[in-house]
Protein backbone atom coordinates (compact mmCIF):
# COMPACT_ATOMS: atom_id res chain seq x y z
CA UNK A 1 0.00 0.00 0.00
CA UNK A 2 2.82 2.25 0.13
CA UNK A 3 5.35 4.23 3.01
CA UNK A 4 4.37 6.74 5.14
CA UNK A 5 5.78 9.68 6.10
CA UNK A 6 4.67 12.04 8.38
CA UNK A 7 1.62 10.53 8.85
CA UNK A 8 0.48 9.99 5.90
CA UNK A 9 -0.03 7.12 3.90
CA UNK A 10 1.92 7.38 0.41
CA UNK A 11 1.13 5.24 -2.64
CA UNK A 12 1.74 5.19 -6.37
CA UNK A 13 -0.71 3.74 -9.30
CA UNK A 14 -1.37 4.81 -12.68
CA UNK A 15 -4.73 6.10 -13.10
CA UNK A 16 -6.36 7.65 -10.10
CA UNK A 17 -10.26 7.49 -10.26
CA UNK A 18 -12.63 9.52 -8.32
CA UNK A 19 -15.98 8.11 -7.75
CA UNK A 20 -17.59 4.59 -8.01
CA UNK A 21 -20.58 5.06 -10.49
CA UNK A 22 -20.70 3.60 -13.59
CA UNK A 23 -17.94 5.72 -15.13
CA UNK A 24 -15.52 5.31 -12.75
CA UNK A 25 -16.03 1.48 -12.34
CA UNK A 26 -16.33 0.64 -15.81
CA UNK A 27 -13.13 2.71 -16.19
CA UNK A 28 -11.33 0.67 -13.73
CA UNK A 29 -12.56 -2.33 -15.70
CA UNK A 30 -11.26 -1.17 -18.88
CA UNK A 31 -8.14 -0.08 -17.46
CA UNK A 32 -7.46 -3.36 -15.73
CA UNK A 33 -8.31 -5.17 -18.77
CA UNK A 34 -5.63 -3.49 -20.77
CA UNK A 35 -2.76 -4.07 -17.48
CA UNK A 36 -3.19 -0.25 -16.40
CA UNK A 37 -2.99 0.29 -12.74
CA UNK A 38 -5.76 2.68 -11.08
CA UNK A 39 -7.26 2.61 -7.70
CA UNK A 40 -10.99 3.73 -7.53
CA UNK A 41 -12.28 6.65 -4.49
CA UNK A 42 -15.42 6.63 -3.12
CA UNK A 43 -16.45 9.01 -0.46
CA UNK A 44 -19.63 7.06 0.47
CA UNK A 45 -19.73 3.90 1.97
CA UNK A 46 -19.84 0.49 0.19
CA UNK A 47 -23.78 -0.21 1.52
CA UNK A 48 -24.80 3.20 0.44
CA UNK A 49 -23.37 3.03 -2.60
CA UNK A 50 -24.95 -0.48 -3.67
CA UNK A 51 -28.45 0.44 -2.84
CA UNK A 52 -28.87 3.97 -4.16
CA UNK A 53 -31.73 3.91 -6.69
CA UNK A 54 -31.20 5.61 -10.03
CA UNK A 55 -31.10 4.99 -13.68
CA UNK A 56 -32.78 1.51 -15.36
CA UNK A 57 -32.87 1.65 -18.93
CA UNK A 58 -29.39 0.43 -20.68
CA UNK A 59 -28.85 0.92 -24.26
CA UNK A 60 -27.55 -2.48 -26.27
CA UNK A 61 -24.33 -0.58 -26.87
CA UNK A 62 -23.73 -0.56 -23.03
CA UNK A 63 -25.25 -3.91 -22.62
CA UNK A 64 -22.64 -5.17 -25.94
CA UNK A 65 -19.55 -3.15 -23.85
CA UNK A 66 -20.65 -5.22 -20.46
CA UNK A 67 -20.77 -8.26 -22.71
CA UNK A 68 -17.38 -7.78 -23.73
CA UNK A 69 -15.89 -6.89 -20.28
CA UNK A 70 -17.55 -10.43 -19.52
CA UNK A 71 -19.60 -8.51 -16.51
CA UNK A 72 -22.81 -9.20 -17.94
CA UNK A 73 -23.61 -12.96 -16.78
CA UNK A 74 -25.97 -11.44 -13.95
CA UNK A 75 -27.49 -9.28 -15.82
CA UNK A 76 -28.92 -11.71 -18.59
CA UNK A 77 -30.40 -13.70 -16.44
CA UNK A 78 -32.03 -11.11 -14.47
CA UNK A 79 -32.54 -7.92 -16.77
CA UNK A 80 -35.78 -7.32 -18.74
CA UNK A 81 -34.99 -7.35 -22.29
CA UNK A 82 -37.09 -4.35 -24.00
CA UNK A 83 -38.23 -4.13 -27.82
CA UNK A 84 -38.69 0.00 -27.38
CA UNK A 85 -41.10 1.98 -25.12
CA UNK A 86 -45.15 1.96 -24.99
CA UNK A 87 -46.15 5.58 -25.74
CA UNK A 88 -49.55 6.65 -24.39
CA UNK A 89 -51.71 9.71 -24.86
CA UNK A 90 -55.46 10.45 -25.81
CA UNK A 91 -55.73 7.38 -23.93
CA UNK A 92 -54.39 4.85 -26.40
CA UNK A 93 -51.22 2.97 -26.34
CA UNK A 94 -48.81 2.81 -29.21
CA UNK A 95 -45.65 0.39 -29.02
CA UNK A 96 -42.54 1.52 -30.06
CA UNK A 97 -41.07 -1.60 -31.23
CA UNK A 98 -37.33 -0.81 -32.05
CA UNK A 99 -36.17 -4.03 -32.36
CA UNK A 100 -38.30 -4.76 -35.33
CA UNK A 101 -36.62 -2.04 -37.00
CA UNK A 102 -32.87 -2.97 -35.53
CA UNK A 103 -32.76 -6.33 -34.35
CA UNK A 104 -31.94 -4.78 -30.83
CA UNK A 105 -33.13 -4.05 -27.55
CA UNK A 106 -33.40 -1.97 -24.41
CA UNK A 107 -32.34 -3.50 -20.97
CA UNK A 108 -34.09 -2.79 -17.92
CA UNK A 109 -31.66 -3.24 -15.26
CA UNK A 110 -31.63 -0.94 -12.07
CA UNK A 111 -28.24 1.27 -11.58
CA UNK A 112 -27.79 -0.37 -8.29
CA UNK A 113 -27.29 -3.70 -10.06
CA UNK A 114 -24.94 -2.39 -12.92
CA UNK A 115 -22.67 -0.82 -9.84
CA UNK A 116 -22.90 -4.04 -8.18
CA UNK A 117 -21.34 -6.20 -10.43
CA UNK A 118 -18.66 -3.69 -11.48
CA UNK A 119 -18.15 -3.68 -7.74
CA UNK A 120 -17.78 -7.20 -7.29
CA UNK A 121 -15.89 -8.03 -10.34
CA UNK A 122 -13.26 -5.17 -9.26
CA UNK A 123 -12.97 -7.26 -5.72
CA UNK A 124 -12.63 -10.58 -7.78
CA UNK A 125 -9.55 -8.98 -10.05
CA UNK A 126 -8.00 -8.08 -6.39
CA UNK A 127 -8.98 -4.38 -7.42
CA UNK A 128 -11.37 -3.16 -4.35
CA UNK A 129 -12.80 -0.18 -4.41
CA UNK A 130 -11.64 2.54 -1.44
CA UNK A 131 -14.93 3.22 0.49
CA UNK A 132 -15.40 6.33 2.85
CA UNK A 133 -12.51 8.06 1.51
CA UNK A 134 -13.35 11.63 2.87
CA UNK A 135 -12.14 14.83 1.90
CA UNK A 136 -10.55 14.17 -1.32
CA UNK A 137 -8.31 16.74 -3.05
CA UNK A 138 -6.61 16.70 -6.30
CA UNK A 139 -3.53 18.49 -6.74
CA UNK A 140 -0.90 19.58 -9.20
CA UNK A 141 -3.09 18.51 -12.09
CA UNK A 142 -1.23 21.24 -14.32
CA UNK A 143 2.20 18.86 -14.02
CA UNK A 144 2.47 15.27 -15.34
CA UNK A 145 2.72 14.04 -11.74
CA UNK A 146 -0.75 14.69 -9.93
CA UNK A 147 -2.00 13.54 -6.95
CA UNK A 148 -4.94 12.95 -4.96
CA UNK A 149 -5.17 13.56 -0.72
CA UNK A 150 -8.17 11.99 0.82
CA UNK A 151 -8.78 10.38 4.75
CA UNK A 152 -9.51 6.65 4.52
CA UNK A 153 -12.25 5.30 6.37
CA UNK A 154 -10.26 4.88 9.14
CA UNK A 155 -9.13 7.96 9.40
CA UNK A 156 -5.92 7.25 7.77
CA UNK A 157 -4.48 10.32 5.59
CA UNK A 158 -3.43 9.37 2.26
CA UNK A 159 -1.37 10.24 -0.46
CA UNK A 160 -1.95 8.66 -4.15
CA UNK A 161 0.27 9.87 -6.80
CA UNK A 162 -0.82 9.40 -10.08
CA UNK A 163 0.20 9.93 -13.79
CA UNK A 164 -3.70 10.94 -14.66
CA UNK A 165 -6.72 11.79 -12.58
CA UNK A 166 -10.09 10.55 -13.77
CA UNK A 167 -12.91 12.58 -12.48
CA UNK A 168 -15.87 10.38 -11.91
CA UNK A 169 -17.65 12.11 -9.07
CA UNK A 170 -20.64 13.37 -10.53
CA UNK A 171 -21.71 16.94 -10.60
CA UNK A 172 -20.85 17.93 -7.00
CA UNK A 173 -17.51 16.28 -6.87
CA UNK A 174 -14.49 17.53 -5.52
CA UNK A 175 -12.81 17.04 -9.05
CA UNK A 176 -15.54 19.23 -11.15
CA UNK A 177 -15.01 22.02 -8.42
CA UNK A 178 -11.09 21.85 -8.73
CA UNK A 179 -11.23 22.99 -12.35
CA UNK A 180 -15.05 25.33 -11.78
CA UNK A 181 -13.27 28.33 -13.58
CA UNK A 182 -11.18 26.49 -16.10
CA UNK A 183 -14.43 25.12 -18.05
CA UNK A 184 -17.39 26.98 -20.16
CA UNK A 185 -20.58 25.11 -19.04
CA UNK A 186 -23.98 25.68 -21.40
CA UNK A 187 -26.90 25.25 -19.48
CA UNK A 188 -30.30 24.51 -19.38
CA UNK A 189 -32.49 24.46 -16.60
CA UNK A 190 -36.50 22.68 -17.00
CA UNK A 191 -38.97 24.11 -15.22
CA UNK A 192 -40.25 21.12 -13.71
CA UNK A 193 -38.74 17.99 -11.70
CA UNK A 194 -39.70 14.25 -11.54
CA UNK A 195 -41.50 12.76 -8.56
CA UNK A 196 -39.88 9.17 -8.17
CA UNK A 197 -41.26 6.31 -6.57
CA UNK A 198 -40.16 2.69 -5.71
CA UNK A 199 -43.13 0.19 -5.08
CA UNK A 200 -44.29 -3.40 -5.19
CA UNK A 201 -46.88 -3.19 -7.95
CA UNK A 202 -47.75 -5.16 -10.78
CA UNK A 203 -46.28 -3.63 -13.79
CA UNK A 204 -49.15 -2.85 -16.02
CA UNK A 205 -47.51 -2.59 -19.39
CA UNK A 206 -44.98 -5.07 -20.81
CA UNK A 207 -42.51 -2.69 -21.35
CA UNK A 208 -41.85 1.12 -20.32
CA UNK A 209 -44.46 3.38 -20.61
CA UNK A 210 -44.63 7.36 -20.91
CA UNK A 211 -47.93 8.17 -20.22
CA UNK A 212 -48.58 12.03 -22.11
CA UNK A 213 -51.09 13.97 -20.20
CA UNK A 214 -52.18 17.59 -20.88
CA UNK A 215 -51.39 18.05 -17.43
CA UNK A 216 -48.08 16.55 -17.46
CA UNK A 217 -46.36 13.33 -17.80
CA UNK A 218 -46.20 9.89 -15.69
CA UNK A 219 -43.49 7.51 -16.22
CA UNK A 220 -44.29 3.73 -15.47
CA UNK A 221 -40.87 1.30 -15.65
CA UNK A 222 -40.16 -1.38 -14.22
CA UNK A 223 -37.29 -3.47 -11.80
CA UNK A 224 -38.72 -6.85 -11.61
CA UNK A 225 -41.98 -8.66 -12.10
CA UNK A 226 -43.68 -7.53 -8.67
CA UNK A 227 -41.80 -4.18 -8.47
CA UNK A 228 -42.26 -0.55 -10.57
CA UNK A 229 -40.41 2.51 -10.69
CA UNK A 230 -42.84 5.14 -11.33
CA UNK A 231 -42.13 9.01 -11.79
CA UNK A 232 -44.74 11.71 -11.99
CA UNK A 233 -43.45 15.66 -13.20
CA UNK A 234 -44.13 17.80 -10.68
CA UNK A 235 -42.87 21.69 -10.89
CA UNK A 236 -39.39 22.05 -9.91
CA UNK A 237 -38.76 22.89 -5.97
CA UNK A 238 -41.62 20.68 -5.33
CA UNK A 239 -40.89 18.88 -1.48
CA UNK A 240 -41.23 14.86 -2.52
CA UNK A 241 -42.78 14.52 1.14
CA UNK A 242 -45.70 16.84 0.40
CA UNK A 243 -47.49 14.20 -1.41
CA UNK A 244 -49.22 11.53 0.45
CA UNK A 245 -48.54 8.18 -1.05
CA UNK A 246 -52.86 7.90 -2.26
CA UNK A 247 -52.23 11.36 -4.00
CA UNK A 248 -49.07 9.68 -5.87
CA UNK A 249 -51.30 6.79 -7.10
CA UNK A 250 -54.29 9.38 -7.45
CA UNK A 251 -52.29 11.03 -9.92
CA UNK A 252 -50.55 8.31 -11.37
CA UNK A 253 -53.81 6.81 -12.73
CA UNK A 254 -55.23 9.83 -13.97
CA UNK A 255 -52.55 10.53 -16.15
CA UNK A 256 -52.13 7.43 -16.92
CA UNK A 257 -55.33 5.71 -17.32
CA UNK A 258 -56.09 4.54 -21.01
CA UNK A 259 -59.06 2.79 -22.87
CA UNK A 260 -56.88 -0.09 -23.68
CA UNK A 261 -55.19 -1.22 -20.63
CA UNK A 262 -55.58 -2.02 -17.18
CA UNK A 263 -55.90 0.73 -14.43
CA UNK A 264 -52.03 1.01 -12.20
CA UNK A 265 -52.38 -1.53 -9.50
CA UNK A 266 -50.57 0.07 -6.34
CA UNK A 267 -48.50 -1.18 -3.32
CA UNK A 268 -46.24 -0.12 -0.61
CA UNK A 269 -44.18 2.67 -1.81
CA UNK A 270 -40.39 1.82 -0.60
CA UNK A 271 -38.91 4.68 -1.92
CA UNK A 272 -38.85 8.40 -3.29
CA UNK A 273 -37.08 11.39 -4.57
CA UNK A 274 -37.30 14.43 -6.04
CA UNK A 275 -34.62 14.49 -9.12
CA UNK A 276 -34.48 17.69 -10.82
CA UNK A 277 -34.44 17.96 -15.01
CA UNK A 278 -30.97 19.83 -16.52
CA UNK A 279 -29.50 19.97 -19.62
CA UNK A 280 -25.77 20.88 -19.19
CA UNK A 281 -22.51 20.48 -20.88
CA UNK A 282 -19.15 21.37 -19.57
CA UNK A 283 -15.91 21.90 -22.11
CA UNK A 284 -12.84 21.20 -22.14
CA UNK A 285 -13.35 17.82 -20.17
CA UNK A 286 -10.00 17.72 -20.18
CA UNK A 287 -7.70 20.10 -17.74
CA UNK A 288 -4.02 19.06 -17.60
CA UNK A 289 -3.97 15.81 -16.61
CA UNK A 290 -7.72 15.30 -14.71
CA UNK A 291 -10.13 14.44 -17.18
CA UNK A 292 -14.03 15.01 -16.42
CA UNK A 293 -16.09 11.42 -16.75
CA UNK A 294 -19.93 11.33 -16.94
CA UNK A 295 -21.94 13.52 -15.14
CA UNK A 296 -18.68 15.14 -13.53
CA UNK A 297 -18.81 17.01 -17.19
CA UNK A 298 -22.94 16.75 -18.79
CA UNK A 299 -25.89 16.50 -17.47
CA UNK A 300 -28.94 15.07 -19.39
CA UNK A 301 -32.81 14.97 -18.27
CA UNK A 302 -33.70 11.50 -17.45
CA UNK A 303 -36.16 11.39 -20.52
CA UNK A 304 -34.58 9.53 -22.65
CA UNK A 305 -32.33 7.09 -20.08
CA UNK A 306 -28.96 8.85 -21.13
CA UNK A 307 -27.07 9.54 -18.41
CA UNK A 308 -25.46 6.60 -17.05
CA UNK A 309 -24.96 5.43 -20.88
CA UNK A 310 -23.24 8.32 -21.95
CA UNK A 311 -20.80 8.08 -18.08
CA UNK A 312 -19.99 4.55 -19.63
CA UNK A 313 -19.16 6.31 -23.35
CA UNK A 314 -16.98 8.75 -21.83
CA UNK A 315 -15.09 5.77 -19.96
CA UNK A 316 -14.43 3.93 -23.36
CA UNK A 317 -13.34 6.60 -24.73
CA UNK A 318 -10.61 7.61 -21.87
CA UNK A 319 -9.88 3.69 -21.84
CA UNK A 320 -8.67 3.78 -25.47
CA UNK A 321 -7.02 6.94 -25.04
CA UNK A 322 -5.18 5.92 -22.13
CA UNK A 323 -4.28 2.21 -23.35
CA UNK A 324 -2.34 4.30 -26.25
CA UNK A 325 -0.44 6.25 -23.87
CA UNK A 326 0.92 2.73 -22.08
CA UNK A 327 1.58 0.86 -24.73
CA UNK A 328 2.98 3.44 -27.14
CA UNK A 329 3.54 6.56 -25.53
CA UNK A 330 0.73 8.00 -27.34
CA UNK A 331 -0.33 11.56 -26.14
CA UNK A 332 -2.72 13.08 -29.22
CA UNK A 333 -5.64 10.56 -27.92
CA UNK A 334 -5.56 11.65 -24.56
CA UNK A 335 -5.02 15.25 -26.30
CA UNK A 336 -8.38 14.85 -28.28
CA UNK A 337 -10.17 13.06 -25.31
CA UNK A 338 -13.04 16.18 -25.09
CA UNK A 339 -13.26 16.39 -28.88
CA UNK A 340 -13.35 12.33 -29.36
CA UNK A 341 -16.02 12.18 -26.93
CA UNK A 342 -18.41 15.60 -26.82
CA UNK A 343 -19.99 14.96 -30.58
CA UNK A 344 -21.95 12.00 -29.04
CA UNK A 345 -22.67 13.47 -25.57
CA UNK A 346 -24.10 16.43 -27.74
CA UNK A 347 -26.35 13.65 -29.79
CA UNK A 348 -27.81 12.64 -26.47
CA UNK A 349 -28.49 16.24 -25.30
CA UNK A 350 -30.55 16.76 -28.42
CA UNK A 351 -32.45 13.38 -28.02
CA UNK A 352 -33.20 13.88 -24.53
CA UNK A 353 -33.89 17.64 -25.23
CA UNK A 354 -36.53 16.62 -27.83
CA UNK A 355 -38.19 14.01 -25.60
CA UNK A 356 -38.38 16.13 -22.44
CA UNK A 357 -40.00 19.15 -24.59
CA UNK A 358 -42.33 16.98 -26.39
CA UNK A 359 -43.66 15.13 -23.22
CA UNK A 360 -43.71 17.63 -20.44
CA UNK A 361 -46.25 20.08 -19.94
CA UNK A 362 -44.12 23.12 -20.91
CA UNK A 363 -45.95 26.29 -20.00
CA UNK A 364 -49.82 25.07 -20.52
CA UNK A 365 -50.97 27.76 -23.03
CA UNK A 366 -53.30 27.12 -25.75
CA UNK A 367 -50.44 26.28 -28.46
CA UNK A 368 -48.42 23.81 -25.61
CA UNK A 369 -50.96 20.42 -26.27
CA UNK A 370 -51.71 20.52 -29.66
CA UNK A 371 -48.23 21.04 -30.44
CA UNK A 372 -46.88 18.35 -28.41
CA UNK A 373 -50.12 15.88 -29.72
CA UNK A 374 -49.07 16.67 -33.22
CA UNK A 375 -45.20 15.30 -32.33
CA UNK A 376 -46.19 12.55 -30.83
CA UNK A 377 -48.69 11.47 -33.14
CA UNK A 378 -46.04 11.77 -36.33
CA UNK A 379 -43.84 9.50 -34.10
CA UNK A 380 -46.99 6.86 -34.23
CA UNK A 381 -47.96 7.80 -37.80
CA UNK A 382 -44.14 7.53 -39.73
CA UNK A 383 -42.06 4.61 -39.41
CA UNK A 384 -39.23 7.23 -40.28
CA UNK A 385 -39.52 9.26 -37.56
CA UNK A 386 -40.07 5.87 -35.20
CA UNK A 387 -37.04 4.68 -36.69
CA UNK A 388 -34.80 7.70 -35.95
CA UNK A 389 -36.18 7.89 -32.14
CA UNK A 390 -35.09 4.35 -31.77
CA UNK A 391 -32.02 4.52 -33.40
CA UNK A 392 -30.31 6.64 -30.32
CA UNK A 393 -32.55 5.18 -27.78
CA UNK A 394 -30.90 2.00 -28.17
CA UNK A 395 -27.47 3.53 -28.30
CA UNK A 396 -25.15 5.11 -31.01
CA UNK A 397 -22.30 3.40 -31.44
CA UNK A 398 -19.29 4.51 -29.17
CA UNK A 399 -16.69 6.34 -30.43
CA UNK A 400 -14.24 4.52 -30.09
CA UNK A 401 -13.66 0.04 -28.47
CA UNK A 402 -12.62 0.91 -25.11
CA UNK A 403 -9.35 -0.83 -25.83
CA UNK A 404 -6.33 0.46 -27.30
CA UNK A 405 -4.78 -2.84 -29.07
P1 LIG B 1 -22.54 9.01 -10.32
O1 LIG B 1 -23.34 7.78 -10.53
O2 LIG B 1 -23.17 10.17 -9.66
O3 LIG B 1 -21.27 8.55 -9.48
C1 LIG B 1 -20.41 9.49 -8.87
C2 LIG B 1 -19.78 8.83 -7.66
O4 LIG B 1 -18.82 9.72 -7.10
C3 LIG B 1 -18.99 9.75 -5.69
N1 LIG B 1 -18.48 11.05 -5.20
C4 LIG B 1 -17.28 11.20 -4.64
N2 LIG B 1 -16.30 10.31 -4.37
C5 LIG B 1 -15.17 10.79 -3.78
N3 LIG B 1 -15.00 12.10 -3.45
C6 LIG B 1 -15.95 13.01 -3.71
N4 LIG B 1 -15.76 14.30 -3.39
C7 LIG B 1 -17.15 12.59 -4.33
N5 LIG B 1 -18.28 13.20 -4.73
C8 LIG B 1 -19.07 12.26 -5.26
C9 LIG B 1 -20.48 9.57 -5.49
O5 LIG B 1 -20.79 9.10 -4.17
C10 LIG B 1 -20.80 8.54 -6.58
O6 LIG B 1 -20.64 7.21 -6.10
O7 LIG B 1 -21.89 9.54 -11.68
P2 LIG B 1 -21.50 8.79 -13.05
O8 LIG B 1 -20.61 7.61 -12.78
O9 LIG B 1 -21.05 9.86 -13.95
O10 LIG B 1 -22.87 8.16 -13.60
C11 LIG B 1 -23.92 9.00 -14.02
C12 LIG B 1 -25.26 8.31 -13.75
O11 LIG B 1 -25.32 7.91 -12.40
C13 LIG B 1 -26.45 9.21 -14.10
O12 LIG B 1 -26.20 9.92 -15.28
C14 LIG B 1 -27.74 8.40 -14.26
O13 LIG B 1 -28.21 7.93 -13.01
C15 LIG B 1 -28.82 9.25 -14.93
N6 LIG B 1 -30.11 8.56 -15.05
C16 LIG B 1 -30.33 7.61 -16.02
N7 LIG B 1 -29.34 7.26 -16.87
C17 LIG B 1 -29.53 6.27 -17.77
O14 LIG B 1 -28.63 5.98 -18.56
N8 LIG B 1 -30.72 5.56 -17.85
C18 LIG B 1 -31.76 5.85 -17.02
O15 LIG B 1 -32.78 5.17 -17.07
C19 LIG B 1 -31.60 6.94 -16.10
N9 LIG B 1 -32.61 7.28 -15.27
C20 LIG B 1 -31.14 8.86 -14.15
C21 LIG B 1 -32.39 8.20 -14.30
C22 LIG B 1 -30.95 9.78 -13.11
C23 LIG B 1 -31.98 10.03 -12.25
N10 LIG B 1 -31.74 10.93 -11.18
C24 LIG B 1 -31.75 10.48 -9.84
C25 LIG B 1 -31.11 12.19 -11.47
C26 LIG B 1 -33.43 8.47 -13.45
C27 LIG B 1 -33.25 9.41 -12.44
C28 LIG B 1 -34.41 9.70 -11.54
C1 LIG C 1 -36.20 4.09 -15.07
O1 LIG C 1 -36.57 2.92 -15.24
O2 LIG C 1 -35.70 4.47 -14.00
C2 LIG C 1 -36.36 5.09 -16.17
C3 LIG C 1 -37.19 4.85 -17.24
C4 LIG C 1 -37.32 5.78 -18.25
C5 LIG C 1 -36.61 6.97 -18.17
C6 LIG C 1 -35.77 7.21 -17.10
C7 LIG C 1 -35.65 6.27 -16.08
O3 LIG C 1 -36.72 7.89 -19.16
Amino acid sequence: MGTITQGIQRSRTQVAIVGAGPAGLSLAHMLARQGIDAVVLERHDESYVRSRVRAGVLEQTTVDLLDDLGLADRLHREALRHNGFYLRFDGQTHQLDFHADTGRNAWVYGQAEVVADLIDGLAARDAPVRFGAADVAVHDIDTDRPSVTYTGADGTRHLVEADFIAGCDGFHGACRAAVADRIRTAERAWPFAWLGILAHSTPVAEEGTYSVHPDGLAVHSMRGPRLSRQYLQVPAGTDPAAWSDAEIWAELRRRGAADDAPEIESGEIIERSLALLRSLVSEPMRVGSLFLLGDAAHIVPPTGAKGLNLAVSDACVLSHALGGFYAERRTDLLDAYSDTALPRIWQAQAFSWNMTSMLHRTDGDGFDWPLRRARLQRIVDSDDDRRAIGHVYLGLPFPTRWRYA
